[in-house]
């Protein structure tokens, strides 16, 4: 991502806050802005909640930014960002708006995202092509309850959490309702889906374009593919949506495919890696 669009314009989700609005060409710290004024705003809802910072200045508050802080990973993947005034700077430019927002975390708010894939078959054997005699790639999308949007399964990375794990819990949570699972049943998917979650790869990492960051704190993930070439383990699973998902299928990659933040980006970057892999290349 060079710029981002998604979050720029418009009212700032949860809130009746107006972003201030940002041209194209003063999206970047170093060009000069006067007259920009964004808003601050911090939800009062995050507030003492146990995934959310302190607010700057608060007695107990010293974080390290740009490092790995206890069990928070305040480092970004898109290299050193800047602090001013005592606060990150979001490492894209302006987004019409100052403060953190919903997000919970001053600076980069970490995620995974899983991509879990499988060829479009028909009948279940021969592989399905388009127009361009190129076989179709599928992957697992939720829609999520707060913008309705379809998107990757993923979720916040929990202080301590391996990325990864995050990635596999997040997909079982979202795409397999995990919460409501009896501790055995869940354990033995677990088990049953073990080796497939051992092989991913990763796609993308990085800032995402999500229509919940501010100038102060943004969103970035690490994408993980986890592909299921025949079809047998994922690919023939019951899905259903839990937790915050409201729907989940199985979505052909398509060039005109519109997907939540960065999503498409990613899912696009997949396709390409997985039918190079197929060409033997
Ligand atoms: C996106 O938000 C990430 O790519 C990830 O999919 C998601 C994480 O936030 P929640 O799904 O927990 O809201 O930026
Ligand atoms: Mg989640
Ligand atoms: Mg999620």
């Amino acid at each position: 991502v060079s710029t981002h669009f998604k979050c720029r314009g418009g009212v700032y989700p949860r809130s009746t806050i107006e972003r201030f609005p940002v041209p194209n060409d003063k999206v970047g710290w170093s060009t000069e802005y006067n007259e920009y004024k964004p808003v601050d705003y911090t939800s009062p809802n995050i507030n003492g909640k146990p995934w959310a910072d302190p607010d700057i200045g608060s007695p107990n508050f010293v974080p390290k930014w740009n490092m790995i802080d206890g069990t928070v990973d305040r480092s970004s993947h898109q290299g050193i960002y800047q602090i001013l005034n005592e606060r990150p700077q979001n490492p894209i430019g302006r987004t019409g708006i100052s403060g953190r927002g919903i997000l919970g975390r001053w600076g980069p708010n970490h995620a995974a995202d899983p991509v879990v894939t499988r060829w479009k078959r028909l009948n279940g054997d021969s592989i399905e092509n388009n127009t361009n005699n190129e076989p179709i790639l599928q992957f697992v999308a939720v829609k999520r309850g707060d913008t309705g949007e379809w998107a990757l399964p993923g979720g916040m990375v929990d202080p301590g959490e391996k990325v990864t794990a995050t990635a596999v819990r997040e997909f079982q949570e979202e795409a397999m309702n995990s919460l409501t699972m009896s501790q055995e049943l869940k354990n033995a998917w677990t088990e049953k889906l073990r080796k497939f979650f051992s092989e991913g790869e990763i796609v993308y990492k990085g800032y995402v374009d999500d229509w919940r960051n501010t100038d102060n704190a943004w969103m970035e993930t690490v994408a993980y593919n986890f592909h299921d070439d025949s079809g047998a383990t994922v690919g023939a699973i019951t899905l259903n949506a839990g937790d915050d998902a409201v729907g989940v299928r199985w979505v052909d990659i398509t060039p005109d495919i519109k997907l939540y933040a960065s999503h498409e980006g990613i899912v696009k970057e997949t396709l390409k890696r997985r039918l190079l892999v197929l060409r033997g290349q």
